[in-house]
């Protein structure tokens, strides 16, 4: 326990394919924190709620059309958007929990054919998350789960392309950072109570804060 010497609060990331369960498990981790007196906050991009999101939900819900660089830039430019309030909920001691991140929008254009290196230039230097989870599960399975919905992107043969960038993403974010793992892939196709178990192990150690500054992504 390192409570009293803590500075803020941890930057935990949630990442996966469309049907991983990333929405469900953060939802129950926000509340596990909150039973346990933990200040937290759940945050979600695209965060659709402003003016660039309103525009990536259209293009989204295909009911308009945008070139895929200018798309790939308004979801980094949503999350730049909201950075300074991420840093700020953090160093007010605000355990911050986000769905989907810089790892989403780097794996979804790579997957689409547009160039890797290309693709994460706009998102280096946003806060750098002290923890990312990348809940796996096989397209096949996500598919079973009550099917794809309509959006953009939710087809079987696109997740696995997005599945193998996540991968990627994952060896390259490896690594620990304040003696800590930075990226923990959890098997997402468990049960979700042994899925929530997993993500807990992984999420406790930094739930009482972390004293190590905010480093920005891919600095
Ligand atoms: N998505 C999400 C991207 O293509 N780039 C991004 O930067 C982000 C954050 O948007 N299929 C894709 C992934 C999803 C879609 O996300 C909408 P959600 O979590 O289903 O609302
Ligand atoms: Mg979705």
């Amino acid at each position: 326990q390192t409570g009293q010497s803590s500075n803020r609060g941890a930057f935990i990331v949630v990442e996966g394919l469309d049907r991983s369960g990333k929405s469900s498990q953060a939802a129950r981790l926000l509340e596990r924190l909150q039973t346990a007196n933990i200040p937290a906050k759940l945050m979600k991009f695209p965060d659709r709620t402003t003016a660039i999101g309103k525009t990536i939900d259209s293009y989204l819900r295909s009911e308009s059309d945008l070139d895929d660089r200018a798309i790939h830039l308004l979801f980094s430019a949503n999350r730049w958007e909201l950075a300074t309030s991420i840093s700020s909920a953090l160093h007010s001691g605000t355990t911050l929990l986000c769905d989907r991140y810089a790892f989403s929008g780097i794996a979804f254009s790579a997957a689409k054919g547009l160039p890797y290196d290309w693709c994460r230039a706009p998102d280096i230097s946003l806060p750098a998350p002290d923890l990312t989870l990348f809940l796996d599960v096989a397209p096949e399975v996500a598919r079973e789960r009550g099917g794809y919905g309509e959006e953009r992107y939710e087809k079987e043969e696109m997740q696995r392309q997005v599945r193998v960038m996540f991968q990627r993403l994952g060896e390259e974010t490896s690594g620990s950072g304040g003696g800590r793992q930075r990226w923990v892939t959890i098997d997402a196709g468990q049960s979700i109570q042994a899925v929530e178990e997993d993500i807990w192990r992984a999420v406790e150690p930094l739930v009482h804060g972390v004293d190590n500054p905010l480093e920005r992504l891919w600095e």
